[in-house]
């Protein structure tokens, strides 16, 4: 990774992003597509892929009993499409913030476990925003990682944005504070907070991530955050658990579903977007300034299916 600004390039595209899982669970679904007459035994074995693709297995035999009660449907194909377009939430084509009152900064908080990818989208967040003319600060509030501040450094080069990092082992509340200050001050249209990785299941942590909300809070009072968690999409499963648990936290308004990229399985987005009711804002493809895609339902689907740009 260089620290020099980004040039223009190639922007990641989304059929690239979601080959694996085309070729994946999508490809199996699709096989079976080619029988005329859809019998019970093929029913099942759609039901079989869709979990194969992480859905989960309440929801994919939800998706095969719409689909099978869809009498408009032209085909099996058309009618399991339609069931899982459903479950994906309508959004706002504009996603947030918009919660910034006049004259201060949005903030967008960024959470989740260990290694998922939080600092890259973050990175990746910057060079949108300062590419749309924005102004940005980042805050380096994982101080437990001694790199942590460095890697958000790279990208705030990258993307022209101001940063506010403190000592290694300093209060992460502490950085927060001193961001929205800096953000305020120097009329920054976005403040970005970056965490340190942690384990939903370790209550200490959790707690300290409930302490940065609640400093947000009391620096700008009334305004809404987006908090946005980071799921890795190889996780499996276990990204629902997760995701529950900081949803508990903080209350989350979007989810960022990362290197989409690297799994087979990219069902997950259906599965998250249904059991959270928490839209997917955005989706990582790679590792690259230009590999974070706003989440569109239709285009996602059409990806899956093949078809598309
Ligand atoms: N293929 C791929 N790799 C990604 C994507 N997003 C992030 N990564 C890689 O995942 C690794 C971890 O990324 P980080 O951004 O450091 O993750 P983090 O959540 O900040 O990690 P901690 O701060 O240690 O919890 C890096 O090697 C990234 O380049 C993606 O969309 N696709
Ligand atoms: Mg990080």
């Amino acid at each position: 990774m260089t620290d020099e600004p980004v040039e223009p390039s190639h922007p990641g595209d989304l059929a690239t992003g979601v080959a694996r899982s085309r070729g994946g669970f999508m490809s199996r679904l699709r096989g079976l597509f080619g029988s005329a007459a859809f019998s019970d035994e093929a029913w099942d074995a759609a039901e079989e892929a869709l979990i194969a693709g992480d859905i989960g297995p309440g929801l994919a035999a939800r998706v095969v009993e719409r689909a099978r009660a869809d009498r408009a449907a032209e085909t099996p194909g058309a009618a399991i499409r339609g069931a899982l377009t459903s479950i994906l939430l309508p959004r706002d084509r504009q996603p947030r913030p918009p919660s910034a009152r006049p004259g201060e900064p949005a903030v967008v908080l960024v959470v989740g476990v260990n290694g998922t990818g939080k600092t890259t989208t973050i990175g990746k967040l910057a060079v949108r925003e300062a590419e749309a003319g924005r102004r940005v600060v980042l805050a380096a509030a994982d101080t437990f990682r001694a790199a942590a501040a460095e890697q958000l450094r790279i990208w705030a080069n990258r993307a022209a944005a101001d940063i506010v990092a403190h000592a290694p082992g300093a209060d992460p509340g502490a950085v927060v504070f001193d961001a929205l200050d800096a953000g305020i001050a120097r009329r920054a249209d976005v403040v970005i907070v970056d965490t340190a990785g942690r384990l939903h299941t370790k209550s200490n942590l959790m707690d300290e991530l409930a302490k940065i909300r609640r400093i947000i809070d009391k620096r700008m009072p009334g305004v809404e955050p987006e908090t946005l968690f980071v799921l890795d999409a190889t996780t499996g499963q276990n990204g629902l658990a997760q995701a529950a648990a900081f949803h508990r936290t903080v209350g989350l308004t979007g989810v960022v579903l990362t290197k989409l990229d690297s799994t087979a399985r990219g069902g997950i987005v259906f599965a998250i977007e249904d059991q959270l009711s928490v839209p997917v804002r955005y989706v990582g493809v790679g590792e690259g300034p230009r590999d974070l895609l706003p989440f569109d339902p239709e285009a996602f689907v059409a990806a899956l299916y093949g078809e598309g740009p």
